[in-house]
């Protein structure tokens, strides 16, 4: 057998036609509002309209699952993304919030079969935070548009 004759599916980016849900924590709201910004024009970018993105905001990284939670159960949306930033210099629970943000996130995706790209960064401090908002931005968007397109064909088969 030879690997060419294995059928495989290639990363999808052409994100024309998906729905798109954003949770953004608004608790470093600079950070959040930054990744947004990162995040929708690599959306636009990728072919996502305007019209099919749904922006919300939550006080903070622990809200923000059960806003994911929401949005996948309308069963609206192809993809979901989580937004926001778990600073160490700025609390001394900063495991308890980074660690419970990213499980709940977690759960909600395999709870509901819906992907969500985790865009909660969890930095030491304010600079490496703003130092990594533009990538962390706009590679939430291509993991949510590659998994919602994946999930998709994965469907159909
Ligand atoms: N929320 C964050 O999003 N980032 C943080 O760094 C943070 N800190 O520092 O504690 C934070 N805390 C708030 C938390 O997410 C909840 O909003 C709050 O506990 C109310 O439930």
């Amino acid at each position: 057998m030879a690997q060419k004759d294995i059928e495989k599916i290639e990363p999808d980016l052409n994100g024309s036609g998906l729905r798109i849900g954003i949770v953004v924590a608004r608790f470093n709201q600079e950070v959040g509002e930054r990744l947004l910004a990162a995040c929708t024009a690599a959306l636009a970018k990728h072919g996502v309209r305007a019209s099919d993105i749904r922006v919300v905001t939550v006080p903070g990284a622990l809200e923000v699952p059960l806003a994911l939670q929401k949005l996948a159960n309308t069963g609206k949306y192809d993809a979901l993304i989580a937004l926001g930033a778990v600073i160490r210099g700025e609390t001394h629970h900063f495991e308890v919030v980074a660690n419970e943000s990213a499980s709940g996130i977690t759960m909600v995706a395999l709870d509901n079969g819906v992907p969500i790209a985790n865009g909660i960064l969890t930095t030491d401090d304010d600079k490496q935070a703003i130092a990594r908002v533009s990538q962390k931005g706009a590679d939430c968007a291509l993991a949510a548009i590659e998994m919602a397109n994946l999930l998709k064909k994965l469907d159909e088969d």
